[in-house]
């Protein structure tokens, strides 16, 4: 499968990784939006956050025990935002599920990725 994010989890794609552990990888995103501008991605193919279901629920709440530490790591003391796109009307691109975490400024209340 042709998918970007797989590519960096396999290591063949080069990130700069904030956040590794079994299920769960976090890096850099490429193209910054603010500050601190990380996608957190699980291990497996999941495609959107349309695709969560109680087959892999877990990994999601473990995403979300995640993003806090991370945030904690990158000093977001002031606070963050989490987005998730999903699908073409919800602007993702990468279609393999990726949670935003926006933060080190005040953010633009409809600010988007
Ligand atoms: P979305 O539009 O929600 O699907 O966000 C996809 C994000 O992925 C976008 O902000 C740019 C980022 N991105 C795409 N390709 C790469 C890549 O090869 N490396 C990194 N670090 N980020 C990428």
């Amino acid at each position: 499968m042709d998918c970007v994010f797989c590519g960096i989890i396999r290591g063949d794609i080069p990130s700069k990784k904030v956040y590794e552990d079994d299920t769960v990888l976090a890096f850099r995103d490429i193209n910054p939006e603010a500050p601190v501008h990380i996608l957190v991605v699980p291990k497996d193919h999941i495609a959107s956050a349309d695709m969560i279901d109680t087959t892999n629920s877990e990994i999601i709440a473990h995403i979300f025990e995640v993003i806090p530490q991370i945030a904690k790591d990158e000093d977001l003391t002031g606070g963050y935002r989490v987005i998730t796109n999903v699908g073409p009307d919800g602007g993702q691109s990468v279609p393999h599920l990726h949670f935003h975490i926006l933060g080190g400024a005040k953010l633009p209340i409809h600010m988007g990725v």
